[in-house]
């Protein structure tokens, strides 16, 4: 996701005055006009620089903490974690757009107003960006990079022979935009890949399971598990004890969906045990990771901060804009969260 506060104005224009100067187009950038506000809530300055590429599609930007003075303007909100109540000020707001691909903190009690329609983020430098972080990370582990990390600071010259890929088989909890595309570029590389989602999936020829009933026969093939859920009330949790006891013994872990999908001590278990043999983990139940927890010195985890995919400006603007032109066309918006089932 990108992160920073800004909020954009796009001016409609009513009506054209008769000036002899014709408007570009029925849409130009006008403080006086009656005005379309897009209000951009994130947490990174880079979004300075998307204030010229809608300039470019003659929409205006201000920022998020001017706000106050256009609530009855705003029609679009392109926000990550606004708190609750905000959205509501916003009495013409029309649109919220995702400024990631999950939409949990959306879904909070009182954050949307009820009745406005919540577009994810799906753009090709965070699904690129999330492949590679998958594809690195599995890679890592098939290739036992961090026993050779270890031998190499101890000078150890030990050769071990290396599992062809296609011994191997990767489980991805997830077969959707981030999963697809992370099934896709691994099953390139040789491994066996197998999807599991709420719904039954055709993707790319990959073995889709799903449902509450195919999930044993998943895990139980998943030497590699990869979550990429989003975080729901039926997510939540979903990886205990139980669960992880299903996995082959000895089966790497990667989680770049949610933390709270995972319940830590029964991870912290299975680490130990060795059920897990080692754990990529780029999300948590708390962000950022307390000092204490047992994670940071954990010998079979690798952490990173909540970095594994961004949504680039340059990128997901084309989405956004896209999909403000298909709202004011009246036609069906991309990208629709379903907020029943809270993704
Ligand atoms: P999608 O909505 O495209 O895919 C979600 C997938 O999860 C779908 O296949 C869906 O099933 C499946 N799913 C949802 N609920 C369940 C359930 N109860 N049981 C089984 N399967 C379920 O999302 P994206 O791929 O775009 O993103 C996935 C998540 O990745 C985001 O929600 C976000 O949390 C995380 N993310 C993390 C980032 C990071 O930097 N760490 C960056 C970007 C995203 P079905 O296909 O049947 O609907
Ligand atoms: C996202 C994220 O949901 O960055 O896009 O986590």
């Amino acid at each position: 996701m990108y992160r920073g506060t800004v909020v954009y104005q796009i001016a409609r224009v009513e009506s054209v005055p008769k000036t002899g100067f014709a408007a570009p187009s029925c849409f130009r950038l006008a403080e006086d006009m009656t005005s379309e506000l897009i209000v951009l809530k994130s947490d990174f300055d880079r979004f300075i620089a998307l204030e010229e590429e809608f300039a470019r599609h003659d929409i205006r930007a201000i920022n998020w903490q001017d706000r106050q003075n256009h609530l009855d303007q705003i029609r679009y909100a392109l926000v990550w974690h606004p708190e609750p109540g905000e959205l509501a000020k916003m009495t013409n707001l029309k649109v919220v757009f995702s400024v990631g691909a999950g939409i949990d903190a959306l879904t909070a009690e009182g954050v949307v107003p009820a009745g406005i329609p919540v577009a994810r983020m799906v753009e090709p430098s965070l699904t690129a960006g999330m492949v590679e972080y998958v594809l690195y990370s599995v890679l890592r582990l098939h290739r036992e990079m961090p026993l050779y990390d270890r031998n190499q600071r101890n000078h150890v010259w030990e050769q071990g022979l290396p599992v062809p890929a296609s011994d191997r088989t990767v489980g991805i909890l997830g077969l959707g935009v981030l999963g697809g595309a992370c099934a896709d570029a691994l099953t390139g590389l040789g491994f066996n890949v197998i999807g599991w989602s709420r719904r039954p999936k055709t993707h790319g020829g990959i073995e889709s399971l799903y449902g509450d009933d195919q999930l044993a026969a998943f895990l139980g093939r998943s030497d590699f598990l990869v979550c990429l859920l989003p975080l729901t009330d039926a997510t939540r949790g979903l990886i205990d004890a139980d669960f992880l006891a299903q996995l082959p013994h000895g089966a790497f872990f990667i989680n770049a969906g949610r933390g709270p999908v995972v319940n830590d001590q029964a991870l912290l278990a299975a680490l130990d045990s060795g059920q897990i043999g080692a754990a990529c983990l780029d999300v948590f139940n708390q962000e950022p990771l307390p000092d204490d927890s047992r994670y940071w010195d954990h010998p079979s985890v690798t952490l990173t901060p909540h970095i594994a995919s961004t949504t680039i400006p340059d990128t997901s603007i084309h989405q956004v804009v896209a999909n403000i032109q298909r709202y004011r066309n009246g036609e069906p918006l991309l990208h629709l969260a379903d907020l029943e089932q809270g993704y």
